[in-house]
């Protein structure tokens, strides 16, 4: 049996984009950076990656679309924090983000990740921005590296 699979090793050539959106940005934050790390410690040069910067998670899949369709990008991470809170915006909000991203990942056939949190709770968001259950956005962007090296390997 061929079992076909990515590694996590980056080349230094990928160009890759982190789209974040700023609102909870004590939380985004730390999604950034730890994207960052992650792109850094698998090879990649930071000269290739850049970081766009949205107002909120909703804006994520627009500003999402637009970096797919400039040609400029091998592969894109999202990064959010949507905190449910007393808002019943919550719910609109991570539908919508989940939702947009999925469709314009799916439209361009490029590797994109989806390192955007939806907790109940402050401490949740924190639990997983670099504390007690990892960091969420250094796993969207080992997920890119990873499915960057799968899409090579299933053409050969
Ligand atoms: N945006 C977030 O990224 N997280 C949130 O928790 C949030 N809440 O709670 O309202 C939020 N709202 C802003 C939203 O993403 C848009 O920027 C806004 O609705 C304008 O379109």
């Amino acid at each position: 049996m061929n079992i076909i699979e990515g590694n996590l090793r980056l080349n230094g050539d990928e160009k890759v984009a982190i789209i974040c959106g700023r609102f909870n940005h004590i939380i985004t934050d730390r999604l950034v950076e730890g994207a960052e790390d992650s792109f850094k410690r698998h090879g990649g040069d930071t000269n290739k990656l850049d970081l766009i910067l949205v107002p909120g998670a909703f804006e994520i899949p627009f500003a999402l679309q637009k970096a797919l369709e400039s040609g400029k990008y091998d592969a894109v991470c999202c990064v959010g924090a949507v905190i449910r809170g007393a808002t019943p915006h919550f719910d609109y909000i991570s539908a919508e983000a989940t939702k947009g991203i999925a469709t314009a990942a799916m439209k361009s056939g490029l590797p994109v990740s989806n390192g955007v949190l939806t907790t109940d709770t402050i401490e949740q968001a924190i639990e997983r921005a670099g504390s007690k259950v990892g960091n969420k956005g250094a796993e969207a962007m080992t997920t890119i590296i990873e499915m960057l090296s799968l899409y090579k390997a299933m053409e050969k």
